[in-house]
This record gives C-alpha cells, sequence and structure tokens, in this order.
C-alpha cells in the first residue's frame, strides 16, 4: 500500500549530530519505502544562501541535500516546504535534493482527501512581533540586500537572530505562539478543506473541530530535538509516529 510521509522542524545543524544521524535512519528505514516525503519546513536550523552547499563549512547542507536526492533517485517523490528558519532555500538546494518546491501553504490529495499543508507560522497571527519580522524577511528586496553579504556577515547576523529570537520566545505568553482558532478556521474555510497538516508549534498531536458545519481535523508534526517523528497516511488513516 503506497505511504506518504511528511516531516517538519528537524533544525538540522552542525552542532546538533544526533538530529541528523536519526533523519539518515528515518530515510533509509521509513522514507525509502514510502512513495512521496513532504517535509513541511525547518529542515534545517537556518539557511543563508544555496552557496552554502559549495562552502568549506557546507558539509552538512551538502549531506542532507546528497540524501535527499538518493531518496528521490530511487523512487521517493521529495517535495519541500520553507520554514521561517529556512526560506531561503533555493533552486540549487531543491536541484540537489532532487526535491520540488512546495508553495506554503499547498494542497495535495493524499489517500482521496484534499489537505491543506502548511508550516504553520502564518497561522499563528497572535504573534505581533513575529509578523512584523517575517514581513521583512520575505521582502524580497530585503533578501537580495542579504544574500549580497559574505558567508561569514550573513552566518553572524542569523546567529544574532536566532539568539534574539530565543530571548523573545522566553517573554512571548505561550498562547501567542500556537495557531489562532480563528486563523486556522478561515484557512480551512478559504480552501475548502477537512483537514490540515502543519509544524512549527512543536506541539504534535491531532485535534478536532467543526468548520461552516464540516468536521475537520488538524495534525500537528513534531520537532527532532530530542526524537523527533513523523505522520504517515497509508491505507486512507493517518497516524503519528513518534521515533
Ligand atoms: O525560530 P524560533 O523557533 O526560535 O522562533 C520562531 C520565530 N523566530 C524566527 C527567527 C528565526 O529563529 C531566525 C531564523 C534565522 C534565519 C536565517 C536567515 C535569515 C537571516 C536574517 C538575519 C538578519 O522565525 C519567533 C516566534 C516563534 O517562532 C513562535 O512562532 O515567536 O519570532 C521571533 O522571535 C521574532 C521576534 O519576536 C522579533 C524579531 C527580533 C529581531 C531582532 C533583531 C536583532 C538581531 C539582528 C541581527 C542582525
Ligand atoms: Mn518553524
Amino acid at each position: 500500500m503506497p505511504r506518504t510521509l511528511f516531516i517538519s522542524d528537524l533544525h538540522l545543524s552542525e552542532g546538533r549530530p544526533a538530529a541528523s544521524e536519526r533523519f539518515q535512519r528515518f530515510l533509509g528505514e521509513q522514507a525509502a519505502y514510502a512513495a512521496a516525503l513532504y517535509v513541511l519546513g525547518d529542515l534545517f536550523d537556518y539557511w543563508i544562501g544555496d552557496d552554502e552547499l559549495a562552502a568549506d563549512d557546507g558539509t552538512l547542507a551538502r549531506r542532507v541535500a546528497a540524501a535527499l536526492g538518493e531518496l528521490a533517485r530511487a523512487g521517493t517523490a521529495v517535495h519541500v516546504m520553507h520554514g521561517n528558519r529556512d526560506f531561503l532555500l533555493g533552486d540549487a538546494f531543491f536541484a540537489a535534493a532532487r526535491a520540488t518546491a512546495l508553495p506554503d501553504p499547498s494542497i495535495a490529495t493524499v489517500d482521496g482527501v484534499a489537505t491543506l499543508l502548511t508550516h504553520g507560522d502564518t497561522l499563528c497571527t497572535d504573534d505581533a512581533a513575529y509578523r512584523r519580522f517575517r514581513a521583512e524577511v520575505r521582502d524580497r528586496g530585503w533578501q537580495e540586500r542579504f544574500l549580497g553579504l559574505t558567508l561569514a556577515e550573513r552566518r553572524t547576523r542569523a546567529l544574532a537572530l536566532r539568539a534574539a529570537s530565543e530571548r523573545d520566545k522566553r517573554a512571548k505568553p505561550p498562547e501567542i505562539m500556537d495557531v489562532n482558532a480563528a486563523a486556522l478556521r478561515e484557512a480551512l474555510e478559504r480552501h475548502r478543506v477537512t483537514r490540515l497538516i502543519h509544524g512549527h508549534t512543536h506541539r504534535p498531536g491531532r485535534h478536532e473541530l467543526e468548520v461552516a458545519g464540516r468536521r475537520c481535523e488538524r495534525w500537528v508534526l513534531p520537532d527532532w530535538y530530542e526524537g523527533g517523528g513523523y505522520l504517515v497516511a497509508e491505507g486512507g488513516a493517518l497516524r503519528l509516529v513518534m521515533l
């Protein structure tokens, strides 16, 4: 029976080798037997430009892209969506990974059911500071200026921003970092779907809700900091598997 797998928020980095090892095992033991793998954002801890793939210290980036490329070559369709950490993944990465760039949001037909796929950050509408930040860094002009800096300069800024993000998060009430109920309903209604899969909030689970008289479900993917996990669709059923 064809299986479809969904993962997100792996946050792969040189500093957390255990997550990369788990990911490699997951590719060989699970993804290799799937018809399709969807990565719904934040595959990397941060991505500062595709020239990372050619850099001396770009070993992890090259290894991950090559592993996805091998998976795709062996027959698993690989789809990768940008997350809030790796929204700068570009053509060279997608080519090396033999992956399709999945727009956020996208609708995929999973076992016959139209399913809305999103990283999830755009549903966290109560986090005003993040929304301002997002609008700025998703601007084309901003991105061109940033990519014009040297890799070393970009890395320094990305690390400073990561530190600022961790500091800011400690001061934010946890509920503003979860999806907003109205934004969730609006998305399900606008796209006329009854199922949504997202990551970003690191609160894995399944939630039911009713939207315009229709029963809907929302699946949330886990992060890979400690163990990780994936969502599998097989034979018409979805199930979360923690590693
Ligand atoms: O990522 P996470 O889980 O910590 O928190 C997210 C939101 N934070 C982010 C920022 C990323 O962590 C940083 C990604 C690096 C990308 C590298 C490429 C581009 C480099 C750009 C360099 C200038 O997405 C966080 C949310 C949280 O999810 C939950 O939803 O709350 O949002 C923030 O933390 C945003 C801050 O509240 C506001 C932005 C602070 C900006 C301060 C600038 C000072 C540093 C400047 C460095 C040059
Ligand atoms: Mn995220």
